[in-house]
């Protein structure tokens, strides 16, 4: 098999990208482990910037995110005294929309299925080699025997569990850590949202927080212990907590309902430098992590398939490497500028184990001044809906 680029993962990453160059007649091959439903029917993240929603839109694929999804001017933050708004669309011109990310996969899969892109679900990449060479290739396995895709490029969109950026030599990744002394457990409910705004909740037992999916679906997370096993949570002892931590004194309360999904994730700051080595890219989860409080995961892959795709596209359509050259440099402009405000969020709004009065009084006071300050709430405003795809370097 042979194609220009070969893709390793249907997720929004190489799903992304994949789309952005067959726009480009650029052509490209995916490769998922996965069956279809799999990819389609995995929970993850709900928040879309609105750069991924214009992108989408300008790219034929908003029709039925415009219809079905949520559109958001601001979140409310919980605390002591009660429920701040934070205003996004005055205070930026901009806001977010509330769509499930298996929504955004099933339509990059369906507009790459409808136009005849190549997309080989249930194959697994096990190996890159020649990433030297102007002919990398990747070795992969499907149905139990090993073939191989010869490439002009190869982009690794494979998560982070992948095997692309573990193609890369030691001593050339520099690899960039946090950790974080919590996780998510994060719950689908068959219960209408109370109102249609997110709100994150900062609380003496944890973090919790509210969103949705539907009209008729919440979708709701509470912070637990890092090692925490999810069947120690029966669904009353989940929605016991959410209540404790997210209801209102004023009778703001949550819904609650079916359990449809419930799972745990860890959290973790994560950045390899560079996000490239020869003819290899490496895009979204494969590249980097952050904690989901910024609800940027998606959007930050999505992002690194827009710069890889115009790269490419400079590459094919006039020979130049320019823009290849700085695909990382451009990429971590935004990743750290993520990472930092990931961490922020995280570091602001959830309870570190034993007490430290001291780190509690500066949360609480980071959040008033969030609440009652314009300057501080646009801060987080412009962050929250992220910075413009095209975000030029200073
Ligand atoms: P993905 O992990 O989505 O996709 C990688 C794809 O590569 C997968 O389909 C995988 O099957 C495939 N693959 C891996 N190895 C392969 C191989 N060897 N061969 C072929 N295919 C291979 N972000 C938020 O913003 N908010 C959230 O609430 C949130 N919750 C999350 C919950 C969980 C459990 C996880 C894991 C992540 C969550 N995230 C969240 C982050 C998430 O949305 C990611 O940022 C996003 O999926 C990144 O997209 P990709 O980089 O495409 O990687
Ligand atoms: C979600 O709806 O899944 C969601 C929303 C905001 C976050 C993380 C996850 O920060």
């Amino acid at each position: 098999m042979r194609t220009q680029v070969g893709i390793i993962g249907a997720g929004p990453a190489g799903l992304m990208l994949a789309h952005l160059l067959q726009r480009e007649g650029i052509e490209s091959v995916i490769l998922e482990k996965h069956p279809r439903e799999h990819i389609e029917r995995r929970v993850r993240a709900g928040v879309l910037e609105q750069s991924t929603v214009d992108l989408l839109n300008e790219i034929g694929l908003g029709e039925r995110m415009l219809r079905e999804g949520m559109l958001h001017h601001g979140i409310q933050l919980s605390f002591g005294s009660g429920r701040h708004h934070i205003e996004f669309s005055e205070l930026t011109g901009r806001a977010i929309t509330v769509y499930g990310q298996q929504e955004v996969v099933k339509d990059l899969v369906k507009a790459r299925l409808a136009t005849g892109g190549a997309i080989h679900f249930l194959v697994e990449a096990i190996g890159l080699w020649a990433l030297d060479s102007e002919s990398p290739r990747i070795r992969f396995l499907a149905d139990g025997t090993e073939h191989e895709l010869t490439c002009d490029f190869v982009a690794g969109c494979d998560g982070f569990h992948g095997v692309s950026r573990q193609a890369i030599p030691n001593g050339v990744l520099s690899v960039i850590e946090h950790s974080y002394p919590f996780a998510w457990l994060g719950i689908l409910a068959k219960a209408p949202p109370v109102q249609d705004e997110l709100v994150y909740a900062y609380h003496e037992r944890g973090f919790a927080l509210f969103s949705m999916r539907s009209p008729e679906v919440t979708r709701l997370y509470l912070q637990v212990t890092p090692d925490e096993s999810i069947s120690s949570w029966s669904d009353d002892r989940i929605w016991s907590e959410l209540h404790t931590r997210l209801d209102g004194g004023d009778g703001w309360r949550i819904n609650d309902g079916s359990v449809l999904e419930k799972s745990i994730t860890g959290m973790r700051s994560f950045v390899v430098e560079p996000m490239q080595y020869q003819r290899l890219y490496l895009l979204g989860d494969s590249a980097h992590i952050v904690p989901p409080t910024g609800a940027k995961g998606l959007n930050l892959a999505v992002a690194d398939a827009f710069v890889l795709a115009r790269a490419l596209n400079a590459h094919y359509r006039n020979g130049s490497g320019t823009e290849l050259e700085r695909y990382s440099r451009r990429c971590l402009r935004r990743v750290w500028r993520a990472e930092h405000f990931s961490w922020w969020m995280t570091s602001m709004l959830h309870r570190f184990p034993g007490t430290d009065p001291f780190r509690e009084r500066l949360q609480l006071s980071q959040l008033e001044y969030v609440a009652h300050s314009p300057a501080a709430a646009k801060s987080l405003a412009e962050n929250y809906v992220g910075l413009p795809l095209d975000w030029e370097e200073a």
